[in-house]
């Protein structure tokens, strides 16, 4: 029999069922009552009390599911580099588990310079998503400046935006604005994971728009004398931050299993420019 499909919504109805003191028979028959199949009910509510007393057991087998479409360029005839749009894009390392590409002249020296210009006037002190809240705050693990831009906002952005949803054959409506931070000597971000925390309490508000985050591309607009590298510290793999060169990275799941955890290593000297995009399950509007 296939597994039936539970729902995030069905697992805490189970869940409060369970803890409210319910008998098992009765909890099926309310299933049964709102159209499951009587097996199906059976299977799902097993599912769900053995996931509550064996998390690892459950983590184990969510690793293992099939993950819906995920962004990801058509490497199939190993070609050393892409043409998008007319625009050459050298694949300079891939890396299969976790998903890690390093581009090479993604964007031009032109490109990396105008968004600079654009981005220098706007920028503030970072903030990022507090998932405890849903809203965003300053912190202290981010110490660079950043600013964002609407999706489409100039012609430029446009071009760009089209091209990485040709690159990752996913939808220009599936991605955020495009977010732009610079790091001066000493700022750096430390490691951290790109998705929303299903655990925490604000995250729900997050992910009503767009859905999780499903990858990240770094893209370096500058070329810092010293420092700045993308460090993945589970892996032990440092991307150097080249003007014009890009790190993509992608994670099926909201959980530190991916080994998708990241950083910005300090800037030991001059300044380091970065432009992120991210990509979502859904529309983000
Ligand atoms: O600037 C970076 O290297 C960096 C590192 C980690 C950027 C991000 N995360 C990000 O924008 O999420
Ligand atoms: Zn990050």
């Amino acid at each position: 029999m296939a597994e039936p499909i539970i729902t995030p919504e069905l697992r805490r109805w189970v869940v409060a069922q369970a803890e409210a003191g319910r008998r098992p028979e009765d909890v099926v028959a309310a299933m049964r009552a709102s159209g499951w199949p009587e097996a199906d009910a059976m299977a799902a509510m097993a599912r769900v009390l053995a996931d509550r007393l064996d998390p690892m057991a459950a983590e184990r087998r969510t690793a293992a599911e099939p993950a819906g479409p995920m962004p990801e360029p058509d490497l199939s005839q190993s070609p050393p580099l892409l043409v998008i749009e007319g625009h050459p894009v050298q694949v300079l390392a891939t890396l299969k588990r976790p998903r890690v590409l390093v581009f090479g002249g993604l964007l031009t020296a032109a490109e990396c310079d105008a968004l600079v210009e654009l981005a220098r006037p706007r920028l503030l002190r970072s903030e990022t998503v507090d998932t405890a809240t849903g809203g965003s705050e300053v912190n202290a693990a981010r110490t660079s400046d950043g600013m964002f831009f609407a999706r489409g906002e100039t012609e430029l952005i446009a071009r760009i935006e089209r091209r990485i949803a040709a690159l990752l054959r996913w939808p220009v409506e599936r991605g955020e604005g495009l977010q732009v931070l610079r790091y001066r000597p000493g700022a750096e971000y430390r490691p951290h994971h790109d998705y929303f925390d299903p655990g925490q309490p604000g995250t729900a508000a997050v992910l009503a728009r767009g859905g999780q985050r499903l990858a990240t591309l770094v893209m370096y607009l500058d070329t810092p004398a010293g420092g700045g590298a993308t460090s993945f510290p589970d892996i032990g793999l440092e991307v150097a931050p080249v003007k014009g060169h890009a790190v993509f990275f992608s994670y099926d799941r909201p959980h530190a299993s991916t080994r998708t955890l990241h950083g910005g290593a300090p800037v030991l000297a001059g300044e380091k420019w970065v432009a992120t995009k991210w990509l979502r399950e859904r529309r983000f509007d």
